[in-house]
């Protein structure tokens, strides 16, 4: 496998001189690991024309050093289930870079998670929190272990276990988690009462993500999936274009998923289907959301249950691809790698018209380079789901000065934020040639921002 030239002339060179070799010893350094040589590749193949501008930059090695985290931790999490059973899973923090500020970032807890995923995390999470312009570094971590199916109990059970381990490395100047795929509400409120417990020390500002009532952020919760329909509102109206009126097609029932129709339903759009791992629901009056959160907010059932309760206008599709529902506007919220080639040529001659990345890395290349070929706004997670860490960090700094902000003034600073990173985006791409490319935006205008910080802290 090879990087290729997304850019022009100028910086060919450059890709066969720097970028080639740096991405053949991403390979060998990290061998296995997929998912990060993926996410390494999509920013490298865009950054030649950042190169030929500024040397500096290849002679600091910047790009080596930023491949390269500042610390992996792996270990073990032994807990007992209800059965009294003993159980062993594997925990990761991976320390990437903090060059901007403390490592933030998630944990995932799902039983594909490994070093592999936790890097390529990690690794984008460095350039979608320096895009936000708060002072955050990037940092991501999790386990294998699987929560579905498990009591409460269980699952406190491992969340004192894990953070038995993680505390030591944690602080509010050091490092702050948050969740992601599989941690919600509840397991930081577990994760935050061990470290209390184990420190004693009420440092609010060491998890965001925290319920209301004791450090929590209003709008944290919605954060990530209304950041993602408000960069997509500003991609499309950089092309004259709105959200009102249009059918929106989402993956995943999660918590970004289900505030993304939230605010795609605010905005006057029909969210028409969402999904989980076991298929997804078309429902043609459009997702009703009260029944939505119950369902998986509060009973933790599956998406096919929503069908049950709605009546006949809803229909559950097993075992298929959301993206074969016709759409205008596609928000994959669940996962990595869901949206492949064939979705995107699905969806293409559906007449989709644009699409935002939810969750981390949910298309491939292929189906990125396919939308892009068809003309269709295409905004990568690091851009568009970056709301949940800007709020995240909105958290830390409410948690600083010992304040609270209302939900309506932290909305308003989200809505800014998004703003921000759709303008940056857009006219970064413009400044390197490649007009409306918000890939080639994003990676390179988070990159230049880590790299000027790097470039003057010296060889760390
Ligand atoms: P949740 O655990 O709340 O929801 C995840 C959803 O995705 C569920 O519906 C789940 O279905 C589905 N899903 C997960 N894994 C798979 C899989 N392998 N195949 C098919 N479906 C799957 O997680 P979040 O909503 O928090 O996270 C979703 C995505 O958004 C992730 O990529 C995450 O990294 C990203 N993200 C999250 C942020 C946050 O603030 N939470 C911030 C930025 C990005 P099922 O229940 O059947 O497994
Ligand atoms: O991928 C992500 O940006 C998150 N899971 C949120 C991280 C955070 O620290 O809020």
């Amino acid at each position: 496998m090879t990087v290729s030239s997304s850019s022009g002339r100028i910086s060919d060179g450059i890709h066969t001189r720097v970028l080639e070799p740096l991405y053949a010893e991403v390979l060998r350094r990290n061998p296995g690991e997929t998912e990060f040589h993926q996410a390494a590749r999509e920013v490298l193949e865009t950054l030649g024309p950042v190169f030929a501008d500024r040397p500096e930059l290849v002679d600091a090695r910047i790009v080596e050093r930023l491949c390269e985290p500042e610390r992996q931790l792996i270990f073990r999490v032994p807990w007992l289930d209800d059965r009294g059973r003993t159980q062993i899973n594997r925990g990761f923090r991976v320390e990437f870079n903090s060059a901007l500020g403390p490592y933030k970032g998630g944990l995932r807890f799902h039983p594909s998670v490994n070093l592999g995923i936790v890097k390529f995390l990690g690794f984008e999470q460095i350039f979608k929190n320096a895009l936000t312009g708060m002072p955050i570094g990037g940092g991501k971590g999790g386990s294998d272990f699987d929560p579905k199916n498990r009591s409460d109990n269980e699952i406190m059970r491992f969340c004192q276990s894990f953070m038995l381990e993680l505390y030591r490395h944690l602080g509010e100047y050091t490092d702050v988690p948050a969740g992601d795929i599989g941690v919600g509400s509840r397991e930081v409120g577990y994760l935050f009462g061990q470290y209390r417990r184990i420190t004693n020390r009420h440092e609010s500002g060491v998890l965001t993500g925290k319920g209301l009532n004791w450090g929590g952020a209003q709008a944290r919760t919605e954060a990530t999936g209304y950041g993602c329909v408000m960069f997509t509102a500003e991609m499309l109206r950089a092309r004259g274009l709105e959200l009102e009126g249009k059918r929106v097609s989402i993956s995943g029932s999660g918590n970004v998923a289900i505030y993304a129709a939230e605010k795609a339903q605010q905005l006057g759009a029909t969210v028409i289907s969402c999904s989980d791992s076991s298929g997804y629901i078309v429902d043609d009056k459009g997702v009703d959301l009260e029944l939505l959160k119950q369902l998986k907010e509060v009973e933790r059932g599956r998406i096919s249950e929503y069908v049950e309760r709605r009546g006949p206008h809803a229909r559950f599709v097993s075992g298929s691809s959301v993206w074969e529902v016709p759409c205008d506007v596609a928000l994959p919220c669940a996962t990595q790698n869901e949206l492949d080639e064939d979705d995107a040529v699905t969806l293409v001659r559906n007449g989709v018209i644009a699409v935002a990345e939810g969750a981390n890395m949910p298309a491939t290349p292929e189906a990125v380079r396919v939308l892009q070929e068809a003309g269709v706004a295409f905004a990568p997670g690091k851009a568009a789901n970056a709301g949940g860490v800007a709020t995240s960090a909105l958290e830390m700094q409410q948690n600083a000065s010992r304040d609270s902000w209302t939900f309506a003034y932290t909305e308003q600073r989200l809505s800014e934020i998004m703003r921000h990173i759709h303008d940056s985006s857009h006219r970064t791409a413009e400044r390197y040639g490649q007009p409306g490319n918000y890939v080639v935006g994003a990676n390179i205008a988070g990159f230049e921002i880590v790299a000027d910080a790097m470039l003057a802290q010296g060889l760390i």
